[in-house]
């Protein structure tokens, strides 16, 4: 199984699972994860998903033994394939965990960037390994790295294709957090647990909005939130939110969604 899938309390673990390979991509896992996540989405009672990586690597981007007598336009045939799970991942009405538990490179990396929040281990590395093999940053690189830290660092990380150790990346703003080797499959279930137990439908259109920011202006945005915020306020956890103030309690959120 090129991945595995645990149903935790609330959320579901997707592990990368050919660990032998640092996790590197195939056709195969890229539909397995799609299906994953759809089954996750389907499920009412999912409302988080984490995903982590089997062994000492997050993901190490395609299998390169795969293509290696692959034209070009097998190549561009194989993007056609991954695109949609960087979409997908952007768009699931779910949050996203996403715990590097190892070198994250290529499309490894940028599939730990397309996911909501991203923890790292401080031993784990983000290479933009294309440019050693003479290809450019896919998988949305080339869209989330400037958005994320820059032009510049942009620009060296895709063109040297030097390793960003964790630390680094969370300085930087690529990631969340990098957090100790031993802490970070117990930080990464604690974060995902609390978001499961969060106003799912809300997460969902601050996601929506978000991603929507990168192609609009301002006046723009303010209209897309004013009509997502109608739609928040209409759900049963924003009324509990509000009761649970006024109570001086937690919220008991249910996470119900359409
Ligand atoms: O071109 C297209 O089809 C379009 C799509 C492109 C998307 C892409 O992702 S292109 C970029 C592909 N990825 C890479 O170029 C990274 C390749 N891997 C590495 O450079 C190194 O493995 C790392 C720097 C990431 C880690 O190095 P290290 O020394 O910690 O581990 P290692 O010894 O290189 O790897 C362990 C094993 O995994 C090894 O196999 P072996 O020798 O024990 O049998 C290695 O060959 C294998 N492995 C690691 N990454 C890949 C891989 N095998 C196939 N494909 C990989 N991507």
């Amino acid at each position: 199984m090129t991945i595995l899938v645990e149903t935790g309390s609330g959320y579901r673990v997707i592990t990368l699972n050919r660990p032998e390979r640092l996790n590197a991509l195939t056709v195969d896992m890229a539909e397995a994860l799609m299906a994953a996540l759809a089954e996750a989405e389907g499920d009412k009672t999912c409302r988080a998903v984490l995903l982590t990586g089997a062994g000492r690597g997050f993901c190490t981007g395609q299998d390169l033994t795969a293509i290696v007598d692959a034209s070009a336009d097998a190549i561009s045939d194989l993007l056609d394939r991954y695109n949609p799970l960087i979409s997908r991942l952007r768009a699931l009405r779910l949050p996203v965990v996403c715990a590097v538990n190892g070198v994250a490179a290529g499309a490894g990396a940028n599939l730990a960037l397309a996911c909501d929040i991203v923890l790292a281990a401080n031993s784990a590395s983000f290479v933009q390994a294309f440019a050693r093999i003479g290809l450019i940053p896919d998988c949305g690189g080339t869209w989330f790295l400037p958005r994320l830290v820059g032009g510049a660092r942009a620009r060296a990380l895709a063109m040297l294709a030097d390793p960003l150790p964790a630390e680094t990346a969370a300085q930087w703003g690529l990631i969340w957090q990098a957090v100790p080797d031993d802490r970070l499959m117990q930080e990464a279930h604690g974060l995902t647990a609390r978001l499961a137990a969060g106003p799912t439908a809300a997460l969902a259109l601050v996601k929506q909005a978000l991603e929507a920011s990168a192609g609009n202006d301002l006046d723009g945005q303010l209209d897309l939130e004013r009509d997502l915020q109608a739609e928040a306020a209409a759900t049963p956890d924003h009324a509990e939110g509000l009761r649970a103030f006024l109570e001086k309690r937690r919220p008991a959120f249910g996470g119900g969604r359409s």
